[in-house]
Formats: C-alpha cells, structure tokens, sequence
C-alpha cells in the first residue's frame, strides 16, 4: 500500500484542514477555525504545550485519503463530515522573544471575524482566560460552560464576602476565578467536576468560607451524577438558548482514556457522556468560542490512544459546530434570565 506523504513535509494541519493565516479569514462568511495555543507557563506540569502537535499528528489518522478535502464518515451519522473551505487551520500562536504569550492569543483570538467560531487547543487551561478576553467583551452576558475534573476556582487565601480576597497570578488552578472576575455577568456552569476535591484548607473556618464561595459561583453537575444519568436527563440539565463559550478540560475523562494529561482523573466521566454533553450544548445554543485544554504533559502518553482520543472529541466539536451553522436555529436572545 502506498503511502500518504509526511505530513510534517507537507505542512502539517488539524484533519488536513486548510491552513489560513488569520488575517486571510473572510469576514463575512461562516466557519470554524481551529487555533492551537501551544503554552504551559501556567501549570506546574509542563508539556501541554505540545498537545496541538500531537493532537495535529493524531489526527490526521482520522480522515479518509481524499485528495480535493479532508473527510470522515461517521457511523454514528451515516454520512460524510466534509473538512471544506469552512474549516480551517490558523496554525500555532506564536510569540517572538519575551513577548507575553497571553497578550498574543488574546490579539491573535481577537483578530477573528465574529462569524468563525474558534476552536483553540491548548496548552494550558489559563490560556482561556485570553482567549474569552479576545472573544467576548467584559459587559457581555453568557454562559461559561465549564466541564473538568477541577473546579479550577481559587481555594486558597482568604475570604471576604464569599469570595477570595485577591486572586494571586492566573494559573490553570485559578482560572475561573478571574474568568468570573474579569466577566462580572458571566454564568458559570461546571459539569464532571469530581465528588471530592482534596482541597487543602487551614481552618474549619476557611471551610466554611470556602463551600459558601464553591456553592455560590457556579452551578454545578459531578462527575458521578453525570455518569449515572440517562441521556435525556442529561439533556434536561443542560443550558438552552443562551450564548455560550465552552471550555473543555480532557482530565475530566478518566485516566484509562487520557492520561496524557497533568492532573488525571481517577474517576472522571466517560467519553460517551462527554460527548453527549458537548453536543447537547453546541445544538441547543449559540456557542461564542470553544477551547480543549491541557491535553499533552505526563509521561504515560502515547503508550495507548490518549491523542487519538483527543482528536476525536476535537473532530465532534468542530463537526457540531458546522451543522449548527448550516441548520441555523434562532439566535438566543441577550435578555434570557
Ligand atoms: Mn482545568
């Protein structure tokens, strides 16, 4: 059997998608383009940030050898998802000597016309803070959909009013806190965070501060309670018709799938319902941004399928997504409660 060409020689791309710079993004059209945000600086595990790169690679075992477009033909769909001139690769952000990475996603994400919807694989999970900033304006009413074995808000410090006092510098621990700080009308929902977070606290005091901040930040679905729910009642809890940016964390999936990951889970959810999740979420809302975190650091990668795994979620995103915009259901309207 031949051989498809070394991916790497020809310019390797997320499913063979086209690549496009981002400025060459026609404004008024409608797509997804994916965007790969390869830094770790905010996590004490390092190696997320060659989870594009491995998930690039990884990919491109997905597709069928088509030579005018990528395709995949879904069992599940009966039909043929076709990578067209809707979907594009903007490639890696990159940042030159000791520029801030952050600043350059955030212009990089900003840069993107309001039709395309992101895509962005990371790296780490504070990247999604940038991210947001570049995509949606701070007055701006949404939902943040946060699905992660973590809570990712700040447990540490001190308490004042039910929340933490001062956040220290964004990490992929503390994201959230500064999503909803930076975002004072943003709704958070969190689902697959797992039943028991060890969280170390100094007081039984800080505790109680702390479960009063947890209860009130966000609304929130375990890991376990996702798990043992049907499909339809899943559906039922999800958020409906409101503007939504999605961020997904792959340690929410169990380590005997992902391990390639800092933090993974023990428990965490299976792919099945995580895809469940994510689709009920693309076809019942508008969906401002997407990003699929902290996938590449930890040494049990590539033993077993932790990329392919990746890259198939990556490819349900982005195919949700683009039946979402050519079957367009009515916008969400900005005064939902
Ligand atoms: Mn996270």
């Amino acid at each position: 059997m031949k051989r498809a060409p070394s991916a790497r020689k020809t310019g390797l791309t997320f499913f063979r998608f086209r690549k496009l710079a981002p400025p060459d993004l026609p404004e008024d059209q409608v797509g997804v383009c994916l965007l790969g945000v390869p830094f770790d600086l905010g996590s004490k595990v390092k190696g997320s940030r060659r989870g594009p790169g491995r998930i690039r690679k990884a990919s491109n075992r997905l597709a069928f050898r088509c030579k005018d477009a990528p395709a995949f033909y879904s069992v599940e769909d009966r039909q043929l998802f076709v990578g067209d001139e809707s979907v594009v690769d903007l490639g890696d952000v990159a940042v030159k000597g000791k520029r801030n990475p952050y600043h350059q996603v955030k212009m990089v994400v900003q840069s993107i016309p309001p039709g395309w919807v992101p895509v962005c694989v990371g790296g780490d999970h504070s990247l999604t803070l940038a991210i947001l900033l570049g995509r949606v304006a701070p007055s701006e009413r949404f939902t943040f959909v946060h699905i992660d074995q973590h809570f990712d808000l700040q447990v540490w410090g001190d308490f004042h009013r039910g929340k933490p006092r001062q956040l220290t510098w964004p990490t992929h621990a503390n994201v959230v806190s500064h999503i909803l700080q930076s975002f004072p009308l943003a709704r958070l929902r969190q689902f697959g965070v797992q039943d028991f977070d060890p969280v170390r606290v100094e007081s039984a005091q800080q505790a109680r501060e702390l479960v009063r901040y947890l209860n009130s930040a966000a609304q929130r679905v375990s890991d376990i309670e996702l798990t043992s729910k049907s499909r339809q009642e899943v559906l039922e809890i999800l958020p409906k018709g409101e503007r939504v940016y999605l961020s997904v964390d792959v340690d929410v999936l169990p380590r005997y799938t992902v391990g390639d990951t800092g933090y993974s889970a023990a428990i965490g959810i299976p792919l099945h319902r995580l895809l469940d999740v994510v689709a009920g979420i693309i076809r019942h809302n508008e969906i401002l941004g997407i990003d699929m975190m902290e996938f590449g650091s930890a040494g049990t990668q590539s033993r077993h399928g932790g990329s392919e795994i990746a890259a198939h979620l990556l490819l349900r995103l982005v195919s949700l997504v683009r039946e979402s915009q050519m079957a367009p259901r009515p916008k969400a309207g900005r005064s939902a409660p």
